[in-house]
């Protein structure tokens, strides 16, 4: 333990190999050129990704890296931020002093050691939420902190992509090449999500609405679905949130319908609630981080009042996940978007609704692709 203290601290002042990595470039990689790489029964393939990895990782880290030391220093001093912040100094650490990488032995050690990391830097985002909510009162400019988390998060959406995709290629999945789904369905896709977060719904307000899904509903294609799981998790709680809370007396709660449109180039989700739609006052901030209407209700029924309350502190099983809270959803699910080549925007019609358009491009190399 005491070891371990001396090394975390000693590690803020043993910057050298930090600042060599971040000065080289990333070097990102086509989805196409992930899924064409081929296998080959030697598992070179394995080694080969592993030695990408190893090199390629330290440099994106340490950029990051940067990234925290430039913040304000009110904000860089944040406690749970200064956490953050170290997790990715250790990481470089452990991941940069494994020597070269030469045969599948120390490949499968490196990658139990990227395995327990990805376990490490689960709650990041949340920590991130938690960190800036506390601390950005202090800093006057916005575009800042939004280009600080931008990157960041898409940053960390890339490396796990990669890690996950690397770990990946070890399991014979069927339909699978290591994270990439070559006969990713949007339709299951939204299937799964939403009978998960009408869970989540259910579980706060006692009521969730039912969603509907039409148009190319039968279309499969190849995709990396975990970013995905994210993005289409946050549209439809706030789908549903909004539809129940327009509907507190729990009658009549609309549907939320999500429309698949698959054309050549891009596949698009329009998710559709009627759940009275954004004032004009606040539409231009939804999309800030920690702009968050959460808490902001004098309606006892929203948190399910004494009883609610009573109700949660007892619920004894696995976390039952949250609703919304910290202003997060949006605006990290338009960067990992734009991030995959696509794009969030959104329609709202005060009093009625709201539709979200969800574009993305497919990664089959027919067209200009993203690199990740
Ligand atoms: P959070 O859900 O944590 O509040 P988001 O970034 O997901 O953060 O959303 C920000 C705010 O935008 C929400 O608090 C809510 O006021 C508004 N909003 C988002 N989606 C909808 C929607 N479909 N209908 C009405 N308001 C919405
Ligand atoms: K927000
Ligand atoms: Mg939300």
């Amino acid at each position: 333990e005491v070891r371990k203290e001396f090394r975390n601290v000693t590690s803020f002042y043993y910057q050298s190999a930090i600042d060599a990595a971040a000065l080289q470039p990333s070097v990102r990689l086509t989805p196409a050129a992930i899924l064409y790489s081929g296998k080959s029964p030697d598992q070179s393939h394995i080694l080969r990704s592993c030695q990408y990895l190893h090199k390629e990782l330290p440099v994106r880290i340490a950029h990051r890296i940067n990234g925290f030391r430039n913040l304000p220093f009110i904000v860089g001093c944040h406690p749970t931020l200064l956490s953050v912040h170290e997790l990715y100094i250790r990481a470089f650490h452990i991941l940069s002093d494994f020597g070269p990488i030469r045969d599948l032995d120390q490949e499968r050690q490196w990658s139990e050691a990227l395995r327990n990391l990805l376990d490490d830097h689960k709650d990041v985002v949340t920590q991130l939420a938690e960190g800036f909510s506390e601390c950005r009162k202090y800093v006057s400019d916005e575009i800042l902190i939004k280009s600080f988390l931008d990157r960041t998060l898409t940053s960390r959406l890339g490396i796990r992509m990669l890690s996950e995709h690397h770990l990946a290629l070890h399991d014979e999945k069927p339909n699978h090449v290591g994270i990439i789904n070559v006969a990713f369905s949007p339709r299951k896709l939204v299937e799964k999500k939403a009978d998960f977060i009408r869970g989540v719904c259910e579980a706060k307000y006692g009521a969730a609405p039912s969603v509907k899904i039409n148009g190319h509903a039968n279309a499969t294609f190849p995709y990396i679905q975990p970013p995905l799981d994210y993005i289409l998790g946050e549209l439809l709680k706030n789908a549903m949130r909004a539809s129940v809370e327009s509907h507190l007396s729990g009658v009549g709660i609309p549907d939320v319908t999500v429309t698949i449109a698959n054309n050549d180039h891009h596949f698009v989700f329009r998710i559709s609630d009627r759940g009275g739609g954004i004032p004009a006052k606040i539409a231009k901030k939804v999309f800030d981080y920690n702009f968050t209407t959460s808490g902001s209700t004098t309606d006892d029924r929203v948190d399910g009042g004494i009883f609610g309350q009573i109700m949660q502190a007892e619920h004894t099983g696995p976390a039952p996940g949250k609703m919304h809270g910290y202003g997060f959803g949006l605006p990290t699910s338009r960067a990992y978007a734009q991030y995959l080549g696509g794009s969030l925007t959104l329609e709202s019609l005060e009093g009625i609704g709201t539709d979200v358009y969800l574009r993305l491009s497919h990664i089959d190399g027919r067209s200009e692709s993203f690199r990740i």
